[in-house]
């Protein structure tokens, strides 16, 4: 058995993002499901790639946790949100649940810094780039989104926007495999 390594307040912080990791990965899976019946295969397989993603993300929580000597505690994961109307929706909604993430990561390294714990804080600043990283990535789809929603061909330019979105994670890379 380890020796504990975080505090009992830290531990708990670490184990409520790790749930909230879940929860992202299953807002973009309900997301997914959502653009897939809808007829939007592109916007699909990134919200489906995007999901993975989080999933990892809650992993690397549960690792870091028990292997400072803390338990990683798996609780019930809230439903994901309604369906979005359209895909503007669908984008903008995406990118308000990275921005709350964001705060909720933040909150994370305040604490390290607080307690002065450092390796929290270290494993923590993977987290703030990858939040930057995303919400880059989302503004840039939206941006996307604006510009073939502009003009007369609106159905002929979301037919491109969903064949680009398809190669989406490419254009801004998420550290899919990075170790910390
Ligand atoms: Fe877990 O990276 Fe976004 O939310």
């Amino acid at each position: 058995m380890k020796t504990k390594r975080i505090s009992t307040k830290m531990e708990k912080a670490l184990n409520e993002q790790m749930t909230r990791e879940a929860f992202q990965a299953q807002v973009y899976l309900s997301y997914a499901s959502w653009a897939e019946v809808s007829g939007f295969a592109g916007i699909s397989a990134f919200l489906f790639k995007h999901s993975q993603e989080e999933r990892q993300h809650m992993f690397k929580f549960l690792e870091f946790i028990n292997d400072r000597g803390g338990r990683a505690k798996i609780a019930a994961i809230d439903a994901p949100p309604a369906d979005p109307k359209d895909i503007q929706d669908c984008l903008q909604k995406t990118l308000q649940h990275e921005i709350d993430n964001s705060k909720s990561i933040d909150a994370i390294v305040n604490l390290a810094l607080e307690e002065k714990d450092w390796a929290t804080f270290n494993f923590g600043q993977w987290f703030v780039r990858e939040q930057i990283e995303e919400e880059t990535l989302v503004n840039n789809l939206l941006d996307k989104y604006q510009l073939a929603a502009r003009g007369n061909e609106k159905t002929a330019n979301l037919y491109d926007l969903d064949r680009d979105m398809s190669a989406a994670p490419q254009d801004a890379p998420i550290p899919r495999d990075a170790k910390l």
